[in-house]
């Protein structure tokens, strides 16, 4: 066999690994911007001495090759299963990432249900290129599925959504106005990891919870449906209020017809 029908084989095979039996929630964005520790948090592995983080997280001698296109965990949210799906990191630069684009196109493909799309990034000043690829996110996921989780910000901006709001430039604000300003600050771990921070992740975990959970259709939409771009799982609005105001005409058409029969045989009584 060649290197290259092996490589193809490898891929396969670490693309058919995990299964996705629940609604899934996908955590995606860039290298190293902590989806892994996102993922670990909504879990409660983390910081722990005796508890193993589920998903690994990278460091700097990390083996880029080795790397897995996803990893999934089990979430339970309110008495209902998800399926976490930890994704590979999307390069930043346009021509390494098409690859790893069409490779998540094919996960996301063997979810039969999607709840959320949680987008982790970087807080704090961003570069062209890096908001080039955050435009890139947005116009691939469904707007109406989508939350954003920012990342390694400054213990000020992570206490305080009024500090955070003030870091968001023009393009920034107009992104989360599209999803509904569904967004939050993920407290690092290294400010946070302590005890006393302990009250601040499992209030952030809280809320990030029920964001996901604000997003219509629990428990997801079928896929055949999704095949509708941005109207993913939301019910056309106004089919029900049409239905009522036509059974509220019918029902007064109706009522004034019998009121106007009685008033006419009473008027011939009086008549004759
Ligand atoms: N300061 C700070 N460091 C963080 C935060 N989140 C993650 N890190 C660190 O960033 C590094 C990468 O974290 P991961 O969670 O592995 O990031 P990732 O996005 O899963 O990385 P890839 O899977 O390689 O794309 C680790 O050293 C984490 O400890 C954060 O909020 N603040
Ligand atoms: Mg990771």
């Amino acid at each position: 066999m060649t290197e290259t029908a092996l490589d193809v084989m490898d891929e396969k095979q670490m693309l058919m690994n995990d299964e996705i039996k629940h609604p899934a929630i996908f955590i995606l964005g860039a290298k190293g911007v902590g989806k892994s520790t996102l993922g670990n948090m909504l879990l409660g592995s983390y910081s722990e001495v005796n508890v193993s983080p589920v998903f690994p997280i990278s460091d700097r001698d990390y083996d880029d090759e080795k790397e897995e296109i996803y990893r999934t965990a089990e979430l339970n949210i309110k008495g209902e299963k998800y399926t976490i799906i930890d994704t590979i990191g999307i390069p930043e630069s346009e021509s390494n990432s098409t690859d790893i684009w069409n490779k998540l196109k094919e996960v996301e493909k063997k979810a039969t249900n999607i709840q959320a799309y949680i987008f982790v990034l970087e807080g704090g000043r961003l570069t062209q290129h890096e908001l080039l690829f955050i435009h890139q996110l947005f116009t691939r996921y469904p707007k109406s599925r989508t939350i954003v989780v920012f990342t390694k910000v400054r213990k000020a901006l992570i206490l305080s959504v009024t500090e955070m709001k003030k870091t968001f430039n023009t393009q920034i604000s107009t992104l989360l106005q599209s999803i509904n300003d569904r967004w939050l600050v993920m407290p690092s771990l290294d400010i946070f990891g302590n005890n006393e921070g302990k009250t601040v992740i499992a209030s952030f975990v809280d809320d990030l919870k029920k964001l996901i959970l604000t997003i219509e259709g629990k428990g997801g939409v079928k896929k055949d449906k999704l095949k509708g771009g941005t109207t993913r799982g939301i019910k056309p609005k106004g089919t029900g209020l049409a239905k009522k105001f036509c059974y509220s005409f019918i029902l007064v058409f109706f009522i004034t017809a019998i009121i106007i029969i009685i008033l006419i045989s009473i008027h011939k009584l009086i008549v004759k």
